[in-house]
């Protein structure tokens, strides 16, 4: 079984709460970032609460380990139930953010290398690798891994053990869904859902992945 994870990047708290309300049903996680927090605020995780379903941060923290652990203690008391922080910072920044994780019984994510096209200016030539093994050796609960570029995600998956996989990059980036869904453990769909006509019959056909 595969998790939908809801990327809601929408920008203000009306609008997420009537597609996460709508969706809820059909995903298994919603995933809140820059857009929805800086509009709404960090509050937002007490509305969105009230749909039981786990809040994952996506703050890409990539900052000095004291402040990665001011930031991630400001998303675990804030009721988030995940982070997601850069690798790329260094083991110390990364051990910070899954430290705090730990001590909120939260989950931590590293980023080994991201969706977008220009991602492979730096990520490419070994890098993503030694991020992938960097947080397997933090401890680390997973890795985001893309699914536009599935052999990637292949030669991510042999480093990390049994660390989970989130990726994201289906539908608007150009991922494929079915392509990725068998080798990870959550596809995070943002645009193809809360941009849909329906958005609700949009979660409900990605859903398939869930069976
Ligand atoms: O490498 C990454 N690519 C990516 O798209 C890492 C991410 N966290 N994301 C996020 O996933 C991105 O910020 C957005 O919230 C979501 C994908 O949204 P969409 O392209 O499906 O609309």
């Amino acid at each position: 079984m595969t998790s939908l994870i809801l990327a809601l990047d929408v920008t203000t708290k009306e609008n997420a709460l009537a597609i996460a309300s709508r969706c809820a049903r059909h995903i298994d996680a919603i995933k809140i970032g820059y857009p929805l927090v800086l509009a709404a605020g960090i509050s937002i995780a007490d509305d969105l609460g009230d749909f039981d379903l786990p809040l994952i941060a996506d703050f890409k923290v990539a900052d000095i380990p004291n402040t990665s652990r001011l930031i991630a203690e400001e998303v675990f008391t804030s009721g988030y139930d995940a982070l997601i922080c850069q690798g790329f910072t260094g083991r110390d920044s990364v051990a910070a953010c899954v430290d705090v994780a730990r001590e909120y019984g939260g989950d931590c994510f590293v980023v080994t290398e991201m969706s977008h096209p220009g991602a492979t200016d730096f990520f490419h030539g070994g890098i993503a690798e030694r991020i992938a093994v960097l947080a397997k050796e933090c401890d680390a609960d997973g890795i985001i891994a893309p699914a536009t570029r599935p052999e990637r995600i292949a030669t991510l998956k042999e480093l990390i053990g049994d660390l989970k996989i989130y990726s994201p990059g289906v539908g608007a980036q150009g991922g494929d869904l079915l392509t990725i869904a068998g080798i990870v453990d959550g596809v995070i769909i943002g645009r193809a859902i809360y941009e849909a006509e329906d958005p609700e019959k949009a979660a409900s056909q990605f859903a398939g992945i869930r069976q």
